[in-house]
């Protein structure tokens, strides 16, 4: 019997991975069509889904796949993903977390590093022939014995705040629930956080939850001094919000690998020269994207062989 997999919008190298395990398998691949589905007759056999985090696998999606077993989302983060739908049908929601760990928190102090140091800016200015021309550029910001702020202390977040810890004056953190183990200040209250800190780092899921949750209240409590990085989801941080602040000055920079409607970024934040921008790249590095195709594929094979899922989303 064939094992007929839909596999949606998955990025080059994880498709490529994928493709050659399944010839080994003898897993058959599909692709949607315009409308985002998998052709009817097709769409009956279809028992797993293999998505990039990037892509809505929507209540529509799943209810036109009566045979679907697991839907295994190439991200730790699977905000786009009905999960609450997957499960009411019996669908398993599997993810990729920890393999990217070290990867996001690199991007986030490159972020930080990068936007206090102004650092693409000193990089044109060299290129623009102006250090020859007008001299040494106008002076930075000092990055060493700031306090750093961390909104999410969850896998990732530890893993910033581990790597901040060496040049960080003080790093405190904003959770639901304070991390027992952990040994930075828990602020039970968001704006607090903001207010007490030079840099705040986004790592938190995207998602109903935490839409917005970086308010203008947040960024105005962070000041004129102030840094935001978002290495999260764009949607966590109202970004009309951070535009304002930006312009107005009531913001001193900001940091983004991630933005509202990808790859759509705000004219606003690429003519602003208080920010750092990238294109959701913190986890694109090979190595890490081949463990989590690695990882993707593990969770399909797990749970089309009828054993547990290797990284089940939690309840
Ligand atoms: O709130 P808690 O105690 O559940 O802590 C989690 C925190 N978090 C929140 N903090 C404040 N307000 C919220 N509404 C809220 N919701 C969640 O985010 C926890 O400390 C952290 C999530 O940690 P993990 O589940 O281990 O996620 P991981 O692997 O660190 O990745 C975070 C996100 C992904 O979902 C992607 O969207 C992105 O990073 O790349």
């Amino acid at each position: 019997m064939s094992i007929d997999i839909l596999v949606i919008g998955l990025p080059a190298l994880a498709d490529d991975i994928l493709t050659r395990q399944a010839t080994e398998r003898g897993w058959t691949l599909h692709r949607p069509g315009a409308d985002g589905l998998a052709p009817p007759e097709i769409a009956q056999r279809i028992v797993a889904v293999a998505a990039s985090g990037a892509v809505s696998v929507d209540a529509r999606l799943i209810d036109a796949l009566p045979a679907l077993k697991v839907i295994s989302v190439h991200a730790v983060g699977y905000d786009l993903t009905d999960v609450a739908h997957a499960r009411s049908r019996g669908v398993v929601v599997t993810h990729t977390p920890d393999v990217l760990n070290d990867d996001v928190a690199d991007m986030a102090l490159l972020l930080a590093l990068g936007t206090l140091r102004r650092l693409p800016a000193m990089d044109a200015y060299v290129r623009a022939g102006r250090w020859a021309s007008e001299g040494p550029p106008p002076l930075s910001r000092r990055a060493t014995g700031l306090k750093y702020g961390l909104l999410g202390l969850g896998r990732i977040g530890r893993a910033i705040a581990e790597r901040l810890a060496p040049l960080a004056g003080e790093i405190a953190y904003h959770t639901r629930r304070p991390v027992g183990d952990a040994p930075w200040r828990h602020v039970p209250d968001l704006v607090e956080l903001a207010g007490q800190v030079d840099v705040l780092v986004v790592i938190v899921p995207g998602g109903a939850s935490t839409r917005g949750l970086v308010s203008a209240e947040v960024l105005d409590a962070l000041g004129p001094n102030g840094v935001l990085i978002n290495v999260a989801r764009g949607e966590v941080v109202d970004q009309d919000a951070l535009i304002a602040a930006l312009a107005s000055g009531r913001l001193g920079g900001a940091g983004l690998d991630v933005f509202a409607d990808e790859p759509n970024v705000p004219q606003a934040l690429i003519d602003s020269e208080r920010c750092v921008l990238a294109p959701h790249v913190a986890s694109a590095t090979v190595q890490t994207r081949q463990a989590m195709a690695d990882l993707m594929i593990a969770n399909l094979e797990a749970v089309l062989s009828g054993r547990p899922a290797v990284n089940p989303v939690p309840d």
